[in-house]
């Protein structure tokens, strides 16, 4: 039978969780670490479908991250069709034009050249899966009045984490793509005045010849700072 106490009048079960010893907690650790630090961010897809299940089981683990009062401020809408998907690819390199062109500065084009992208991206259309995340900053209630989500931002990063690292256990691959502005996805998918769009990830096998940049990560000193 599961413990149950009240507080604030609310119900609160107990977590018993027995963490391993700690010759065991530092080699599957660092087993995890090494495991999470072969995925890649991906831009070459295969067009090999990914089972609707399987989708479901990645947003699920997304939605478990943590979030402001639980709120869970969040929408993925998962996009599968080939029309929809062309639109998003047509109005994601319009507006990317204009950035690589016009908007971007010096040094940011120049902070990417390593990462080697560009306007055009077709893994829009060749990726199975497009998960298009929306934050909502607040909730519309049914009385007419607007209910305030927290740290919505945070949230979203959050869930958007989990989501990668559920991508990566499946053996699949994304990309967190950031077409700048992004407001055609809430035009495009219909979305509701309280879904801002978040994060555009497209999903899906690595293509079999797949390139990523040759990027080294910072090390443990560099990202941290002990006191
Ligand atoms: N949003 C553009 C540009 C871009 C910006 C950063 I910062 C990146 O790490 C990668 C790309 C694009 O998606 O191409």
């Amino acid at each position: 039978m599961t413990a149950i106490k009240f507080i604030n009048g609310f119900p609160f079960v107990a977590h018993r969780k027995v963490g391993p010893e700690p010759v065991a907690m530092i080699k599957e650790s660092h087993r995890f670490y090494t495991w999470m630090d072969e995925r890649r961010t991906c831009r070459d897809f295969s067009d090999r479908p990914i089972p609707r299940e399987v989708i479901e089981n990645l947003l699920l683990t997304a939605s478990t991250a943590p979030s402001g009062a639980h709120k869970q401020p969040w929408t993925f809408c998962v996009v599968q069709d080939a029309a929809l998907k062309k639109q998003i690819r047509i109005a994601a390199e319009q507006e990317e034009y204009e950035s690589y062109k016009e908007r971007m500065s010096e040094e940011w084009l120049e902070d990417l050249a390593p990462i080697g992208t560009d306007w055009q991206k077709p893994f829009l259309e060749t990726a199975p899966c497009l998960v298009v995340v929306f934050r909502r900053p607040y909730e519309d209630q049914p009385n007419g009045r607007k209910r305030q989500n927290y740290y919505v931002q945070e949230s979203c990063g959050l869930a958007c984490g989990f989501l990668l690292a559920a991508i990566h256990h499946a053996g699949l691959v994304a990309l967190t793509h950031t077409p700048s502005p992004m407001n055609f996805l809430a035009t495009l998918l219909n979305r509701p005045s309280n879904e801002k769009p978040f994060l555009l990830i497209p999903i899906g096998y690595a293509a079999a010849e797949c390139w990523v940049p040759d990027l080294k990560r910072k090390s443990l000193a560099d990202i941290s700072a002990w006191y």
